[in-house]
């Protein structure tokens, strides 16, 4: 069995207290996850200050990047363990994590210090009061020690998505990984070593949330900032922590996001799109779509197409070639998605199609499977549709006009992101102006140059991270003017 132990200052460190680590596939315990305390947590804090202040601080941005490619490096030469590691905590499909999860994981560090390496700086020259001179720029100094929170749908891919930049920018950080999914965030501290990455910059403390590792590092006042990926309830929390001290954070949240397709869309485009929108990694996906809008000419027909879609996506083992979608992340989590199930029952939906866990083989039934699932005929008040669930599955409802699907699809606290399906230009253009949101996809959907802008409006997220954005969250302008004559 494997043991996950916290990374602290460069070395491996074990606690008394433990829980267990479960393969969503078949429910089994494959590791034992040695949870931080205070002690621990305060250890990794402190072991991060001091390499920001040591080793870490003084070192040229050259050799910094050069350092942050080494780790872009190492992560794929070693992309097999990443993969074995991140496919055995999540149960997903290993085409997805070889695709997506482990080159984005590298690519994170890359980008990052391209991003540093060629940002601009500022300056001014500035004729002053009494006929002279002055020179006024500005520095970019790191914030300092910043926790980072994650969740476990996309675990190394969302982790280094925050670590990378806040190491390019100069920064330590404290990971607390998701408590379902140590392995990758652990993995990542071996990298760190062997590249020779000082002791003391990448910290890893293992733990739950309340009264544990997480709410120990967003509590602990010498964590100078905190980003974090989750829930919106959970920041709510994280936020109440972060006041103490006036800590600022940057958030990326839950959704509830509408997919808008239009009669005059690609129709089989639109149709492929929002099967992945709605069902890819078992609908465990902050961007995914639960919410569908499909013009009324057409309703009826996209229906019928999403329903084979879903009817087609084979539960199975992340190795087996035909898998289309693999567990829920855990049987908690399971239950959650299960109980949707039965409030869209029991508020009269029509099931089009799923509904309930899937018949697997013997040895595979303690697994956290579950059916994909279509329903229609909700009210737009019904549970299924306004409230987060996580899981492989939407509701759709047909629309007339445009206007009313504009105002359909921001009828929610949410606001991460919105799909819509059109060939027509003028409207694609109009709509995209019109949905609160953070992100808009036109005949796409998870299709993003990583130096743009990512983040949520409304209760979807607090700030933007990607290419020069994260800069802002993860530095601070030091604001230098000097008289020259
Ligand atoms: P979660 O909020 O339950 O947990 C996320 C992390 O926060 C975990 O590491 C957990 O241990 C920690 N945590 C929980 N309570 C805490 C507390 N009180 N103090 C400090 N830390 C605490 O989220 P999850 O279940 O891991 O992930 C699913 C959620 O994440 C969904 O709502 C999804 O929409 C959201 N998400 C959003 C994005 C995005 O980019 N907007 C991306 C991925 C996931
Ligand atoms: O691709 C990204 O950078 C990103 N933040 C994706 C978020 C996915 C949510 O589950």
């Amino acid at each position: 069995m494997k043991q996950f132990q916290n990374f602290i200052d460069g070395a491996w460190v074990s606690t008394q207290r433990h829980f267990e680590n479960r393969n969503p596939v078949d429910n089994s315990v494959i590791g034992r996850v040695h949870e931080a305390g205070r002690v621990e947590v305060d250890q990794a804090v402190r072991a991060a200050r001091a390499a920001l202040h040591g080793p870490w601080g003084s070192l040229k941005l050259e050799e910094r990047v050069d350092l942050l490619y080494a780790v872009a490096d190492e992560i794929n030469r070693r992309f097999d363990d990443f993969l074995d590691a991140e496919v055995a905590d999540t149960g997903k499909p290993r085409s997805m994590a070889s695709h997506i999860d482990i080159p984005r994981g590298a690519a994170n560090f890359k980008i990052f210090a391209d991003v540093i390496k060629n940002v601009p700086a500022e300056a001014f020259e500035m004729a002053t009061p009494d006929g002279g001179a002055a020179l006024n720029y500005a520095l970019r100094k790191p914030r300092g020690v910043i926790a980072v929170v994650c969740p476990w749908n996309l675990p190394l891919l969302l982790m280094t998505w925050k670590v990378g930049p806040a190491l390019a920018c100069g920064n330590t950080v404290v990971v607390k990984p998701s408590e379902e999914t140590p392995a990758t965030a652990t993995l990542l501290g071996e990298v760190m070593n062997a590249v020779g990455v000082p002791k003391g910059v990448y910290n890893v403390v293992h733990g739950l949330g309340p009264d544990s590792a997480g709410e120990f590092l967003t509590t602990h006042r010498g964590v100078d900032a905190i980003t974090f990926t989750g829930e919106t309830r959970t920041g709510e929390a994280i936020m109440g922590a972060a006041s103490k001290g006036l800590r600022p954070v940057s958030f990326e949240l839950g959704g509830k996001n509408a997919g808008i397709v239009f009669a005059d869309a690609d129709f089989d485009a639109a149709v492929d799109g929002i099967a992945l929108a709605a069902f890819v990694n078992c609908g465990q996906v902050c961007l995914g779509t639960e919410r569908v809008y499909v013009e009324r000419p057409i309703f009826d027909k996209f229906v019928a197409a999403l329903k084979l879609k879903a009817e087609a996506m084979k539960p199975g083992v992340p190795n087996d070639k035909a898998t289309g979608i693999g567990p829920l992340i855990s049987k908690e989590h399971q239950q959650k998605v299960l109980s949707y199930y039965a409030k869209a029952k029991a508020d009269g939906a029509t099931i089009v199609t799923g509904g309930g866990v899937p018949n697997m083989p013997a040895d595979l039934q303690d697994g956290s499977w579950i059916e994909p699932t279509i329903w229609t005929d909700l009210p737009e008040t019904a549970a299924v549709v306004r409230e987060e669930i996580f899981g492989p599955c939407c509701h759709i409802a047909p629309f007339d006009r445009e206007d009313e699907v504009v105002a359909l699809a921001n009828d929610t606290p949410y606001g991460l992101c919105t799909t819509v399906w059109t060939e027509n230009l003028g409207r694609a253009h109009r709509v995209a102006g019109q949905i609160d949101v953070g992100i808009v996809w036109i005949n796409s959907w998870f299709l993003r140059d990583l130096r743009t802008a990512f983040g949520g409006s409304k209760q979807s997220g607090i700030g933007r991270e990607g290419g020069v954005h994260s800069l802002e969250f993860y530095t601070e302008l030091r604001n230098v003017c000097i008289k020259y004559a």
